[in-house]
């Protein structure tokens, strides 16, 4: 069996309302896909894999230009030089070229699709998934008004999410927690995202947020700041959990070891794909750390992946893994995700479980590279 990446296809999605974080407001999306074949006895399938960098270097250094020509230059020529790349390979063949986790994933992802597709064998049932749907979270954005939020939490209240996340900031954080607490009741669990925006100096400022009943604090001080993560785990109730620190199992296993990260966000892009996202799911559960599947933006085919990642056993918290129309009016996959009764089902199907549009592909797409 060989594998080849044979397309990077870059398309363009419209969001169906601007999402704001600490890190800037996003209105649409470029999302660039990777298209991968293996050849088995003859026969070739094809898989896809999505690139999870945003348009700019603003959540990680990592953007979708940078990925392209990492992917085109450096990565995809290095894969086809090696003999019998298997999708379990991949991160090791990579290996010398230094960061680019989103560009590794998404290459890593596309040869995983094929095989699994090959094999007639889905994502779910080759890492250990033990449901068959799971609980979603939404993350809501900042809002101009106090008013503005509430309608658009009160809405995903009534899609039947079963979790709230909100993006703060320095400035709007205490003020819209507490006012979203008060619509919710306190029953329902709400955890707050932060994307780096607070120094250490914030610390007595950040404890305030003790008073509303989170579930956690998301990455509230800038990815490298692993002491002062500890320091603030030690200073307020609220759990502290980390999503860009997360960047390697070594890193996430010294977190924890720190007293850093109480919680850990599991982002398979972020950490370089689906097989090392599976291994840090293990070994937060051998140390008791509880994980949740993050989210970026991803279309069907990332959303579809998400699910059945999510779907082991160690993900104990609800992840932001929402329907398709949370953040799209048009998805690229036949069947977008969508919540029921507060739940997403967890893909069945060969390879990432999610069948291709490929009319809606076709229109969407903005440029199309075929490799060597
Ligand atoms: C987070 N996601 O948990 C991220 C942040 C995020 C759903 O809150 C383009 C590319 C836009 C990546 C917006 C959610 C993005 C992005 C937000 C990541 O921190
Ligand atoms: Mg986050």
């Amino acid at each position: 069996m060989s594998a080849h990446i044979v397309e990077l296809r870059e398309i363009r999605l419209p969001l169906v309302t601007p999402f704001r974080t600490s890190f800037g407001v996003q209105t649409s999306r470029r999302i660039l896909l990777a298209r991968a074949a293996v050849e088995h006895d003859g026969v070739v399938t094809e898989g896809w894999g999505e690139c999870v960098a945003g348009d700019e270097p603003t959540y990680s250094s990592e953007y979708v230009d940078g990925a392209a020509l990492v992917m085109t230059s450096q990565l995809v020529p290095r894969l086809h030089a090696a003999d019998d790349v298997t999708a379990a390979d991949i991160a090791r063949v990579l290996e010398p070229v230094r960061g680019h986790p989103m560009a590794k994933a998404a290459l890593e992802m596309a040869v995983l699709d094929a095989e699994l597709r090959a094999a007639g064998r889905s994502f779910a049932d080759l890492v250990g998934a033990t449901r068959d749907r799971v609980p979603s979270g939404v993350s809501v954005g900042i809002h101009p008004t106090i008013d503005e939020l509430l309608a658009a939490v009160q809405g995903y209240v009534d899609d039947g999410y079963v979790r709230i996340k909100l993006k703060i900031e320095p400035g709007i954080d205490l003020e819209p927690v507490a006012a979203v607490r008060d619509l919710i009741g306190p029953d329902m669990p709400l955890q707050v995202d932060a994307n780096a925006a607070y120094t250490r100096q914030d610390t007595e400022h950040l404890r305030k947020l003790d008073a509303f009943g989170l579930l956690l604090i998301e990455q509230p001080l800038p990815e490298d700041d692993l002491l002062g993560h500890r320091d603030l785990a030690m200073a307020i109730d609220t759990p502290v959990c980390l999503d860009e620190t997360i960047v390697s199992e070594t890193v996430c296993a010294d977190a924890i070891e720190l007293g850093a990260a109480e919680i850990v966000n599991i982002k398979p892009g972020r950490v370089g794909g689906y097989l090392t996202a599976r291994r840090i799911h293990d070994l937060c559960r051998d140390r008791g750390i509880p994980v949740w599947c993050g989210g970026m933006l991803e279309t069907g085919i990332g959303r579809a992946a998400n699910a059945a990642l999510a779907a082991l056993e160690g993900f104990s918290l609800p992840g932001d893994i929402s329907a398709s129309r949370r953040f799209w009016a048009q998805d690229i996959v036949t069947a977008p995700l969508d919540v029921v009764d507060g739940h997403v089902a967890v893909p069945t199907g060969p390879g990432f479980g999610f069948e291709l549009d490929l009319d809606r592909l076709e229109t969407l797409t903005t440029s199309v590279t075929k490799l060597p």
